[in-house]
């Protein structure tokens, strides 16, 4: 694995407990973990269980006991390490967004296609398509439950930036991240909507804004904490909020806000689907719950569903019924499918094809936001 921080920690804990929940046809070892720094890399692999350390990625891409490289970076070098991992005959799982630029995310997934032909896999970590609500809500659209798409309503919301005196870490810094709450959280809402519904975004108006300008300057810019101010500011060169509307294929009516001002929401991805016969309603700030309504049983009106039976998505392999999941089981999720589709030889989902599409839509919202909200096709 490269990288240590959140996503390091969070995605350290599902290759530690994987096996241990699923059954699975191979169990994966954790052979080493890079980081530039090497006192805290060490420390890190110490604590998150890896057995051994390399302070440059390219020395771990290397080792002969690595055949799965797992890239829990900032975005500037996720394309750099991925190309250079397949071309190792290493398979990849890549943290979202897939890269900062449309340019990077297509020379990843002409990578992707030439390792798949020799067997090497590669998958983006969209982790929100493995909550088993958001999965069980694929199954309804699938069987047609929904009948016809007409509305698609998505948002992300968080507020962590709230303060003007937050520091300014990698997430707010265009060479690092990409884009804003555009990349990091609207990517997140725009693969879960087009997971659901089965169908690509093909076009979009959008508006974003960046409220706070300026901020401290951090000394240590990793994960969502800066870790001590120097006492000068820097410039915000990322969006704060990204909202826009869109059209789905087959032509569902689609409205998206991603925003980090949203006072009080910290982590509500939520998700509204209308269709002719029926709609279904998900928030992530209470995940193990999925609300339906049926067209046909208008009086029923909209439906709780606690999904923690074992047969709702995922679920089986847990707790008995109502004891409810958290964020960390999207990721064990997420790897219990890759290592699966390893076994098997076939391609994972989300592919890099998949990260792809995702990020062409985040380009044309930029796109159309800097050219005042004119429609713009994905
Ligand atoms: C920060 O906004 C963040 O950690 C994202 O980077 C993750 O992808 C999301 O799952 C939670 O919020």
């Amino acid at each position: 694995m490269v990288g240590y921080a959140f996503m390091g920690r969070v995605h350290s804990q599902a290759w530690r407990s994987v096996a241990s929940v699923f059954d699975l046809p191979v169990r994966p070892v954790m052979a080493a973990l890079s980081g530039r720094s090497p006192g805290r890399t060490a420390e890190a692999a110490d604590k998150l269980g890896w057995a051994a350390v390399e302070t440059d990625w390219k020395r771990l891409v290397e080792r002969d006991d690595v055949q799965i490289v797992d890239i829990c970076t900032p975005g500037d070098s996720h394309a750099e390490i991925a190309i250079a991992a397949l071309a190792a005959g290493k398979h990849v799982l890549c943290e979202k967004p897939l890269a900062n630029t449309v340019a990077e995310a297509e020379a990843m997934a002409a990578a992707a296609k030439e390792a798949a032909a020799r067997g090497v896999r590669s998958m983006v970590a969209f982790n929100y398509r493995r909550v088993p609500a958001v999965a069980l809500a694929r199954r309804f659209v699938e069987e047609g439950r929904l009948g016809e798409i007409r509305h698609v309503r998505a948002q992300y919301l968080q507020d962590w930036i709230v303060d003007p005196e937050f520091p300014l870490v990698w997430r707010l810094q265009k060479d690092k991240a990409g884009s804003g709450a555009l990349g990091d959280i609207g990517a997140h809402i725009i693969d879960t909507a087009q997971f659901i519904v089965g169908r690509s975004l093909t076009g979009v108006s959008a508006l974003t804004e960046t409220f706070v300008k300026e901020r401290p300057l951090a000394e240590g810019s990793s994960g969502l904490a800066g870790e001590g101010g120097t006492g000068e500011m820097g410039e915000v060169t990322v969006d704060d909020a990204a909202l826009f509307i869109g059209r789905f294929e087959g032509g569902a009516l689609a409205s998206f806000e991603a925003t980090r001002f949203a006072t009080g929401r910290k982590n509500a991805l939520r998700i509204e689907i209308n269709g002719s016969a029926g709609s279904l309603s998900f928030d992530f700030e209470a995940m193990n719950e999925l609300w339906f309504y049926e067209a046909a049983e208008r009086d029923a009106g909209f439906r709780r569903i606690l999904v923690t039976e074992p047969d709702h998505p995922y679920v089986g392999a847990w707790w008995p019924p109502g004891h409810g999941l958290g964020y960390e089981h999207t990721f064990v999720h997420e790897t219990k499918d890759f290592l699966e589709a390893i076994a098997a030889g076939t391609d994972p989902a989300p592919s890099f094809e998949d990260g792809l599409r995702v990020q062409r839509v985040l380009a044309a919202v930029e796109e159309s936001a800097a050219a005042g909200s004119s429609w713009t096709s994905v």
